[in-house]
């Protein structure tokens, strides 16, 4: 009897014991992992150099970089350090500004410090009173924090600190997450669960993820989070939602995470009982400022709106005949004296307008350069379409030298496979980043635009449409943090390349090793290139399933708007395929710079990867590979496929090295991209075929299924939508 106890009891332990292990390695920890470095000479050298901690003063953003480095500290060097507020023995690390910290004082950084600003951070090897000391000094209590995070990051990704010498500043002023979460805590083309506002629980219950989510935020820089969904709901500005909002903006506060709403437009009328929202209407202005000086009662450091307005339903300033400007400045006045901003998105196009969808936000937007009040941004997607696996840069780039143009990406990805698809995003920043507008001479990037160093912009932002949810791994695929991850680096620093950050973000989040690190990084790097062949080579586009953007869906037509389907966008007849926004055609072409029309009209200099987006060719059209058009966009795809089945390969090799429970959900979740991927190229190819009448060039597989087959498929409750 007693034995069938003692037996059962270390079962359970046994059982108790694995299953903690088991779910320790799902994730939650992101790239804040602190686990004991394994290079025992790194590790020799970083317990030498942090004998201990001296932080002075105590403020809420103080008290974070302590705890993060005391967690942070205790678990990479495997012993407590010491923290105090005076300095006794040599090899110490010191942190804070020289307001609070006479010792920082002492060292007289002031020079230094001036042009970093109030984020920016110096991390230097120096001494102080004669004994070696590391020391991380900043102009305020948060550049301070953002300063101790980089050192964390040193150290996990095993650095040299014995001669350090570091100066860092963000390169734009707002970094931002967009979450389209909605009161419901659905989340619009999120796919990693609900959302992680519980505004049930809200304002008294405060979830640790939301501070978790706050720590992984100022980790990377990203300073700003617009807790809403720019399709608005007018509820969120009721008192009952801004008191749960004060909560999350209390919350957030000590890791310098300002809290935005998005503002729907007809909210005036919805909850003020207003016959109009026009902004343009004395009482609708007055609504307006009452509203913002309301929300400053509860969060005195609001950010500001998101809005869209006037697109795919939303009601807007155009409802009244006036201006996207019209309706950015009254909501701008609304929060002007408090420093709030308004970003305003330039994401609009209406089916009622008989013009190519790309070309109508330029068009909009253009003749309403300068014409914005000081505190707007004007916030424009990567590229004039919605956020496909590859699109030019959006030509409003470069074109509105008055007027603060905010980058927005999209992390989650609603048109990038969604959470099953391993796709590291930075390629795909990067290559709207460093793409040259031409718009004061050679070298204008986007980038440069973006950081407001080209048309001397006083505000300066970047936005990222948010991959997160309440899934334990946070962002659905174990891969999808880095692309949160990217967001966050390049929004800080837009000259980082993506190489650097997937190789620290793998250090971080999985582990040191070369065998490890040079490989996957090498999955990567290539996966976006990957997935842009298996779905949309050689410049096509807006080919997803109906609706919900899951899995191919070239056929898809006669819906009630031509600028959803995807036959608007491929026109594919027996002739050729391709969308010709050349002078001939659309002229879209017309809208960049003059350099830019050449490059990309010229169908010599146009790359290939936009080649059906600005050109129209025929199936036998000769591209540079030598292989006609068709035998082209077949190999890409049989390519594109390929590529997953070489991912899997490395992933596969790399068993020993990760944690059983991560490698197994990469490993599932890459045997559901090959599947995806065989759909995508199977369906589409044989589409193509359908069309082209061409035979499947020699040596290609046959399809699995029947065109039929695919066009039959139906998926339903697909998430997100
Ligand atoms: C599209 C999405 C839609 C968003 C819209 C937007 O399909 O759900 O509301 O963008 O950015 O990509 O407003």
């Amino acid at each position: 009897m007693r034995h069938g106890f003692i037996f059962f009891v270390i079962i359970f332990w046994l059982v108790g014991g694995l299953s903690i292990e088991a779910t320790a390695e799902d994730g939650y920890r992101l790239w804040q992992r602190y686990d004991l470095v394994k290079d025992t000479k790194k590790l020799k050298q970083y317990r030498n150099h942090l004998q201990a901690v001296v932080i002075e003063g105590n403020s809420p953003t103080l008290t974070v970089a302590k705890q993060e480095l005391q967690s942070g500290l205790q678990g990479l060097l495997g012993k407590s350090v010491t923290f105090n507020s005076q300095l006794k023995t040599g090899n110490i690390l010191m942190v804070g500004t020289p307001q609070n910290a006479p010792a920082i004082a002492a060292l007289a950084l002031g020079e230094k410090l001036k042009p970093l600003g109030p984020e920016g951070y110096l991390i230097l090897s120096t001494t102080v009173h004669r004994k070696k000391a590391t020391v991380i000094a900043a102009n305020t209590d948060i550049g301070a924090l953002y300063g101790v995070f980089h050192f964390l990051r040193l150290l996990q990704t095993h650095q040299d600190i014995t001669a350090i010498s570091i100066s860092n500043a963000p390169k734009t002023q707002h970094r931002i997450l967009n979450h389209w979460d909605n009161l419901d805590r659905t989340v619009e083309r999120g796919y990693a669960g609900f959302s992680l506002w519980d505004w049930h629980k809200l304002p008294d219950y405060i979830d640790d993820r939301c501070l978790d989510y706050a720590r992984a935020n100022a980790s990377i820089g990203i300073n700003g989070t617009v807790l809403t969904n720019v399709n608005a709901n007018a509820l969120i500005l009721t008192k009952p939602y801004l008191v749960k909002v004060k909560a999350l903006a209390d919350a957030f506060r000590p890791y310098g995470l300002k809290v935005y709403l998005t503002a729907r437009f007809s909210a005036p009328i919805e909850l003020g009982g207003l016959k109009t929202a026009d902004p343009l209407d004395a009482e609708v202005k007055a609504w307006w400022k009452a509203k913002a000086d309301e929300i400053y009662t509860y969060i005195p450091d609001f950010g500001g709106f998101l809005v869209k307005a006037n697109s795919e339903g939303q009601p807007g300033p155009q409802n009244y005949k006036r201006t996207h400007a019209d309706g950015a400045n009254m909501l701008a006045d609304a929060v002007a004296a408090k420093g709030g901003i308004v970003m305003w998105r330039a994401f609009v196009y209406d089916n009622e307008v008989p013009e190519d969808r790309i070309k109508q936000a330029y068009n909009e937007f253009k003749p309403l350069d300068g014409a914005f009040r000081k505190n707007v941004m004007v916030q424009v997607k990567n590229g004039p379409l919605d956020f496909q696996p590859r699109e030019p840069f959006h030509p409003l780039f470069g074109a509105m030298p008055q007027t603060p143009l905010m980058a927005e990406f999209q992390i989650t990805q609603e048109y990038l496979g969604q959470a099953t698809n391993l796709v590291y995003q930075a390629p795909l920043y990067k290559e709207t980043l460093d793409a040259d507008t031409y718009a004061m001479s050679v070298g204008s990037t986007v980038a440069k635009v973006v950081d407001g160093s080209l048309h001397k912009y006083e505000l300066t932002g970047m936005a990222g449409v948010s991959n997160i949810g309440n899934d334990r791994n946070w962002t659905g695929h174990q891969f999808a943090q880095s692309n949160w991850y990217a967001f966050g680096r390049l929004a800080w620093d837009h000259t980082l390349s993506s190489a650097t950050i997937a190789d620290e973000w793998l250090r971080m989040t999985f582990n040191n090793e070369e065998q490890f690190v040079r490989p996957v990084k090498e999955i990567m790097l290539q996966s976006r290139e990957t997935l842009v062949n298996y779905m949309t080579p050689l410049g096509l586009h807006h080919i997803m399933g109906w609706s919900h953007h899951y899995g191919p869906g070239p056929w898809v037509d006669k819906k009630h708007r031509a600028d959803w389907t995807a036959v608007y966008y491929h026109r594919a007849t027996v002739e050729g395929i391709g969308f010709d926004r050349t002078a001939a055609g659309s002229n879209a072409l017309a809208q960049y710079f003059p350099p830019v029309q050449q490059m990309f009209g010229n169908l010599t200099t146009c790359p290939e990867d936009f080649l059906l987006w600005f050109h129209r060719v025929s199936w036998d059209y000769k591209v540079k590979s030598g292989r006609t058009l068709w035998e082209e966009l077949c190999q890409r795809y049989y390519a594109g496929a390929a590529g997953v089945q070489q991912m899997q390969q490395t992933w596969n090799a790399q068993q020993s090295r990760v944690d059983p429970e991560r490698f197994r959900h990469v490993k599932t979740f890459l045997g559901i991209q090959e599947k995806e991927a065989r759909w995508w190229r199977d369906a589409c190819v044989l589409y193509f075929q359908s069309i082209s009448k061409k035979p499947l060039p020699a040596g290609l597989p046959r399809p699995e299924n029947t065109l039929d087959y695919y066009m039959q498929l139906n998926p339903r409750f697909v998430p997100g939508i």
